[in-house]
C-alpha cells in the first residue's frame, strides 16, 4: 500500500553569496554550494512524460542561486530553511532535504567542507469520507482506517463515529454505514488520491454502477485548509476539489460535524462552516449506528 517515495536530487548548485557572522564575509563574499533533495511521487511524470507532472529542476536551481545572492544572512541554517520553504512550496514536492555547503568557511583550522543538512515536510490536513454497503461493512470500514494510516505519508488523527444512511441516488441499493477520516499528509493531492483508489481495489472494489452498492468507497473531500486558504480548489476531472457534493450530503456532513465540530468547507468559493451546511440539509435518512471500533 505504500511506495518507495522517488526523488529528484540536484546537486552542487553553486555561486557567490556573503552569509557569515564575520563582517568579511559579509563584505568580500565565498562560495556557497548547495544540494537539493525532493520526494515527489514520479509515477504520473513516468507515464506521461510531461514536464507539467513533475518539478522542474532547472527552476529549482534558479531559486537556489538567488538564495544565495540574495539577502545577507548570519547562519547557513537561515539560508537552508529559506531554501527548503520555498521548494516545499511546490506544490508536488512532499518532503525536501537542503544541505548547504561552505567549504570556504572561517573556521581556522584546515577542513574540507562543512555542512548543514535541514529536511522539511509538507503536512497539510485532509478529509476523507468513507462508505461502504456491501459485505461486512463496519469491518471493511475499521479495516480501511488501518490502510489509510500505513499509507507513507499520512496519519490519521481523528475518525468520526459511524452513522447509517439511506442510499442518496444509484439504483436500488442496501443502506450504508458511514464515516468520515481526519488525516494529515505530505503527499500530494493527486497522489492522496491514487492511494485512496488502492485501498478501494484491495477490498475488492469495481467501478461499475455509478452511484451503485460497493464494499468500500474512499473519497476526498478538502486537500488543505478553506479558513486560511491553503485548500487545493481543482475542476481537473479526475481531482475534483473541494468535492462537488459534499456540501449537501448529510452522510458526509453528519459524521465529519461529529469529528470536528469547528470544520469549514468551501461552498461556491466560500469557506462555509459544516455545522452551517448541516442545517441546510435533510437528515431524515442519516441515523446513529452501531458503532465501531477503529484502531490505527
Ligand atoms: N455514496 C454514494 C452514493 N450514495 N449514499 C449514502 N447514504 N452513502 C454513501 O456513501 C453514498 C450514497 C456515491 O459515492
Ligand atoms: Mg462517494
Ligand atoms: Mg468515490
Amino acid at each position: 500500500m505504500s511506495r518507495v517515495t522517488d526523488r529528484i536530487v540536484l546537486q552542487g548548485v553553486s555561486a557567490t553569496g556573503h552569509h557569515g557572522v564575520l563582517d568579511h564575509e559579509k563584505r568580500d563574499g565565498q562560495t556557497f554550494v548547495v544540494d537539493v533533495v525532493m520526494d515527489l511521487d514520479l509515477a504520473p511524470a513516468g507515464r506521461s512524460d510531461d514536464l507539467a507532472h513533475t518539478v522542474n529542476y532547472a527552476e529549482v536551481a534558479g531559486d537556489v542561486v538567488r538564495h544565495i545572492e540574495g539577502e545577507p544572512l548570519d547562519l547557513i541554517e537561515a539560508l537552508a530553511a529559506r531554501i527548503a520553504e520555498d521548494t516545499l512550496r511546490r506544490p508536488l514536492v512532499e518532503a525536501v532535504e537542503v544541505t548547504v555547503h561552505k567549504p570556504q568557511a572561517p573556521v581556522g583550522h584546515p577542513f574540507t567542507d562543512v555542512q548543514v543538512v535541514v529536511r522539511r515536510e509538507r503536512r497539510v490536513p485532509a478529509v476523507v469520507a468513507m462508505g461502504s454497503n456491501l459485505g461486512d461493512s463496519r469491518s471493511t470500514l475499521e479495516a480501511a482506517v488501518r490502510d489509510l494510516a500505513r499509507v507513507e505519508g499520512v496519519r490519521v488523527t481523528a475518525v468520526s463515529p459511524l452513522v447509517a444512511t439511506d442510499p442518496v441516488g444509484g439504483p436500488e441499493q442496501p443502506d450504508y454505514l458511514n464515516a468520515i477520516a481526519l488525516v494529515t499528509t505530505r503527499l500530494a493531492p493527486g497522489t492522496l488520491l491514487a492511494r485512496l483508489h488502492d485501498i478501494e481495489a484491495a477490498h475488492g472494489r469495481v467501478r461499475e454502477t455509478r452511484w451503485g452498492a460497493r464494499t468500500l468507497d474512499l473519497d476526498l473531500v478538502q486537500y488543505g485548509d478553506p479558513v486560511d486558504g491553503t485548500d487545493t480548489v481543482s475542476d481537473d476531472e479526475h481531482l475534483l476539489l473541494p468535492h462537488p457534493r459534499a456540501h449537501e450530503r448529510g452522510f458526509v456532513l453528519a459524521p465529519w460535524h461529529l469529528a470536528d465540530p469547528a470544520a469549514y468547507l468551501r461552498v461556491e468559493g466560500e469557506p462555509t462552516p459544516v455545522e452551517q451546511l448541516l442545517g441546510q440539509v435533510d437528515l431524515g435518512g442519516v441515523r446513529p449506528s452501531e458503532q465501531w471500533r477503529p484502531t490505527w
